[in-house]
């Protein structure tokens, strides 16, 4: 045999015979070649046919033959010429389509994710969401009170001590309404959210219970205005008093000074000295 074949192409057997009853043989081009002249030239399938490919597949020559690919972000189903056909996919097509802090949420041109409450942002598997400082942003809770962000997009909103309320409204507490918020010899005022207690007049300390001890005016002069002379100062709880000194006595006007007692003009039977002349003294 004789017949030199062009490269993609082979030698095959024809049917005929020729007159001296011999076999002939010819030259078939490959698959995805065709001949041209004396030569097999590869056939660009994608140009000759716009439709080679299904839809939205796209087309690549090869040498020999051609392919059918999605375009990006499309998914092959695998039914219908050469086995691709493409579609946009929707969440149940995907293993994870977006982030853990998205929802999926199916449309016409496929999916969208759509971050979850709390969240913002693109919401794909890659982009992902990020937390929203919501106490910064929104000021959701009262002011009166202490907002925290929760790791999963809530957040939590709690009244500051000396506070009470929901925590988007929170109310002074009137610590005062309990008897027992200050010492016994103390009184109340109440502040928003605190309150004080003030020692009365005669005591000391902080007027917290136990914390209010009785002042000793009479440990000091400065405290106290009792008349040296006259009266001896007695500390009493709150207050202090001037006890008139022997031989004076209460005098009207004034419980700081006692009056001398004229002893001389005592009315009594018996003078005071006798047959002597009674002389008063101061005391
Ligand atoms: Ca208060
Ligand atoms: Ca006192």
């Amino acid at each position: 045999m004789d017949l030199q074949c062009p490269t993609n192409s082979k030698c095959i057997e024809t049917q005929v015979t020729n007159t001296k009853g011999r076999a002939t043989f010819m030259c078939e081009c490959d698959s995805g070649y065709r001949k041209k002249g004396s030569q097999c030239e590869p056939i660009n399938e994608c140009l000759e046919n716009e439709n080679i490919c299904n839809g939205t597949a796209i087309c690549t020559d090869l040498t020999p033959g051609y392919k059918c690919e999605c375009p990006l972000g499309n998914i092959n189903v695998g039914i219908g010429k050469n086995n691709v056909t493409c579609t946009v996919p929707k969440c149940s097509d995907l293993k994870s389509p977006c982030h853990a802090d998205a929802e999926c949420i199916d449309n016409a041109f496929g999916f969208s994710c759509k971050c979850k409450k709390g969240f913002r942002g693109v919401g794909t598997a890659q982009l992902g969401c990020e937390v929203i400082d919501q106490c910064k942003e929104y000021t959701p809770c009262s002011q009166y009170a202490t907002c925290v962000n929760q790791p999963r997009g809530s957040i939590t909103c709690t009244c500051k001590n000396g506070y009470e309320g929901n925590g988007t409204i929170c109310h002074d507490v009137n610590e005062c309404k309990n008897p027992k918020a200050c010492d016994s010899n103390a009184h109340c005022v109440n502040t928003q959210g605190s309150f004080k207690c003030v020692c009365n007049d005669g005591f000391m300390g902080t007027g917290l219970p136990g914390f209010c001890s009785d002042q000793d005016e009479c440990a000091d002069p400065r405290t106290n205005n009792c008349d040296l002379q006259s009266t001896s100062c007695l500390n009493t709880p709150g207050s202090f008093d001037c006890v008139c000194k022997r031989g004076y006595e209460r005098s009207a006007g004034s419980n700081r000074t006692c009056g001398d007692i004229n002893e001389c003009l005592l009315n009594s039977t018996k003078p005071v000295c006798g047959e002597h002349k009674c002389t008063n003294l101061p005391g």
